[in-house]
């Protein structure tokens, strides 16, 4: 029977921040896994990924950052994908949605929708924010959940119930750009009809079945994707726009769509489709080949991504035609950070940039227990203090100690050769008898997409190996049989030669170390289990340490880390309400020089000041006197803000203010040039 062929997908990162660990997790890490397995199993697949670079998200970040769009996209793209390969991902491809491929590939995919009819125009009321002149959509609007009374859901979608809203549908809507609220303006858009595709959904997500005809099985989902999914078609499904009146995205491809592009999750998903297309012209293949006829399509997702991989996107392949269906969407719950969830906005996260900068010959240890503590059903917790624990306890104490000793005393008692196996006990039989059922265990949950499990069960063999050598003592018994030790050496290393196979999917880098220990080197899932993969003298190598410990230092030092952004973040004011580039231009700051200071009568905070703006002298009145005195201040090249309205303060005119840096306690400092900058230097 040829082997299943698979399309795997991973979930477009959004290109407007670094990836954390949740990240990793709860998509990108269980994803790699299953692929290395399949490849290592000689199935046809195609690993898919890429940024996502349209949606408020990246305009929203763009304009906090002030710069474009593009820019942060280009920005974080380069990072994203920087830190997969870092961090040892293998996609096939990691492309990007602000392409020009992926921009033709999702226009022609609507044209497809909206000469099929699929598609239906309608006008509505659409919030609009005055101040922007601008509509407002998904993220650009944030309210009141109804239906779990979420106070910051945002317009499509709730991210604490996972409930996909309409705009219209939010209490208290506010404009997430002006911070106002938005007025209701007519806007007309396409819209997915999904009310019309309640009943297949309905028996392809209960049955796995279209139209009777068997296509996934169900048993194999997970059961909060069976139950969300079959929550919202039970709710009823809602037409839903598939068009924004947006400026950056990609283009609405029809007459009459001037200002509209399509809604980032009809477009985020065809970027699936577009990378596929993009590999496929760059390795001379096919991409129909990968997206139609007998191909399982997998997507690895987060929770809050299930509406859209599981009922949106799946409308849509099955209303363009000829595109296969997802046949199974393994979506991850979330992975908290040391009691709290991670969060971008509170720097509260470990970013996998930084733990590959810190710790870049640590890839693997940190797969092997983010892979240990994945929140497959429920969310799970990632503390520095378990990172050390798992660390120390499993990596280094079972399967770094087997395989250590398994080396050593191969290199001391044979130099290095492997011994021939003699007669065998019943123990040795138990032994290898377990040896050859792990593999098929480990294949049957990585099948099932059980990936923590599959890891557990392939440290099993290291545990099995450390056991019987505890047991045996060779150490021991080489001073009165050398026949016997000669058998249980040749064991332990077919055990070792088949850690560097069953270990290979979750931990790449070590099952490689170990095949170099070896001399021995397979990616046939296939040998697993084999009592007989090194031949009776076959020359071995010094091995080196595998997992050095971690030291106490480390989690004192990153937990610090932690704390401190926590500090930070409770004492200093959040952030004020996004300004435009326009705001800020209208600011003139320049330098200015203090020429004279004295104290304001009746008045302990306040000095006088007369300054040399480089365009006049002017008196500016400022509130530093119980941090500086008139004599300390004269002299300094200061900042100055030069075009704010004159007042009078204590009856002196001050035209004009100075910018000064105040730390957590209060401290003031001046915000001072560099050397050799003189008054009426302007500040940009
Ligand atoms: N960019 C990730 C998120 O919602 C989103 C996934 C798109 S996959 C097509 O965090
Ligand atoms: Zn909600």
């Amino acid at each position: 029977m040829s082997k299943a062929k698979y399309t795997v997908t991973a979930a477009l990162p959004y290109a407007n921040g670094p990836l954390h660990l949740g990240h990793v997790a709860g998509v990108y890490l269980p994803a790699d896994i299953f692929v290395r397995f399949l490849r290592m199993n000689e199935h046809d697949v195609a690993f898919i990924c890429g940024s996502d670079e349209h949606g408020a998200a990246i305009t929203l970040r763009a304009k906090k950052e002030g710069i474009t769009p593009q820019e942060i996209v280009d920005k974080y793209n380069k990072q994203i994908g920087d830190s997969f390969k870092d961090f040892d991902i293998s996609f096939d491809i990691f492309h990007r949605t602000s392409t020009p491929i992926h921009h033709e590939t999702a226009q022609e995919f609507f044209k497809v929708l909206h000469a099929k009819g699929k598609l239906t125009q309608e006008t509505s009321e659409q919030y609009y924010d005055e101040e922007y002149s601008q509509f407002l959509a998904d993220r650009y609007i944030t309210g009141e959940c109804p239906k779990c009374q979420n106070p910051s859901a945002y317009g499509d979608q709730c991210e604490k119930c996972g409930s996909d809203l309409s705009p219209t549908e939010l209490i208290n809507p506010t404009s997430t750009l002006s911070g106002k609220t938005p007025v209701l303006r007519t806007t007309s858009h396409w819209y997915l009809p999904m009310d019309r595709h309640e009943d297949w959904l309905r028996e392809w997500i209960k049955e796995g079945k279209l139209d009777g005809v068997q296509q996934h099985d169900p048993k194999l989902w997970r059961n909060q994707v069976n139950g969300q999914c079959m929550s919202w078609i039970d709710g009823g499904l809602h037409s839903r726009a598939m068009t924004r009146d947006l400026d950056w995205g990609v283009k609405v491809p029809l007459a009459d769509s001037e200002g509209k592009v399509l809604y980032v999750w009809l477009d985020a998903p065809i970027g699936y489709i577009s990378a596929t297309k993009q590999w496929a012209l760059d390795n001379n293949k096919d991409w129909k080949n990968y997206w139609t006829g007998d191909r399982k399509l997998v997507h690895f997702i987060g929770k809050d991504n299930i509406v859209f991989h599981a009922i949106i996107f799946p409308i849509l392949l099955k209303d363009h035609g000829d595109l296969i269906l997802p046949d199974n969407v393994p979506a991850y719950e979330f992975l908290n950070l040391e009691g709290d969830k991670f969060s971008t906005s509170r720097n509260w996260a470990v970013w996998l940039h930084e733990y590959m900068a810190s710790y870049p010959e640590r890839s693997d240890e940190l797969k092997y227990v983010l892979t240990s503590i994945a929140p497959e059903s429920k969310d799970s917790e990632f503390t520095w203090k378990e990172y050390q624990t798992r660390i120390n306890s499993e990596l280094a104490d079972i399967l770094g100690n087997f395989v250590n000793r398994a080396m050593v005393l191969t290199q001391k008692y044979y130099e290095g050769a492997v011994p021939a196996k003699g007669e065998l006990t019943e123990e040795d039989n138990r032994v290898l008898a377990e040896m050859k059922a792990i593999p098929a265990r480990i294949s049957k949950l990585v099948y099932a997409y059980k990936l923590r499990d599959a890891q557990a069960e392939a440290m099993n063999l290291a545990r099995l190996g450390n056991k019987y050598l505890a047991e045996t003592e060779p150490w021991k018994l080489v001073k009165t049989d050398l026949e016997r030790v000669k058998t249980i050496m040749n064991i332990a290393l077919q055990i070792t030669a088949n850690l560097s196979i069953v270990l290979q999917p979750f931990l790449p880098a070590t099952a490689k170390k170990i095949s170099q220990f070896l001399n021995f080197n397979t990616s046939d899932w296939t040998k697993a289990g084999n009592d007989d993969l090194l031949k009776s003298g076959n020359m071995t190598n010094v091995a080196s340490i595998l997992f050095a410990k971690i030291e106490d230092i480390v989690v004192e030092t990153e937990v610090a880390k932690l704390e401190s952004v926590k500090e930070v973040v409770s004492s200093f004011e959040p952030q004020k309400e996004a300004i435009n580039f326009e705001d800020f231009g209208k600011m003139d700051i320049r330098l200015g020089t203090i020429l004279s200071a004295e104290k304001v009568e009746k008045a302990d905070k306040l000095l006088k000041l007369i300054i040399d703006t480089g365009i006049d002298k002017r008196t500016v009145v400022s509130g530093i006197a119980q941090h500086y005195t008139p004599e300390e201040v004269v002299g300094k090249t200061v900042s100055v803000l030069m075009n704010l309205a004159p007042r009078k303060i204590k009856g002196i005119e001050s035209q004009g203010m100075i910018l000064m840096a105040e730390d957590i306690e209060g401290k003031l400092s001046f915000m001072t040039p560099e050397k050799g900058f003189e008054a009426g230097g302007s500040i940009c």
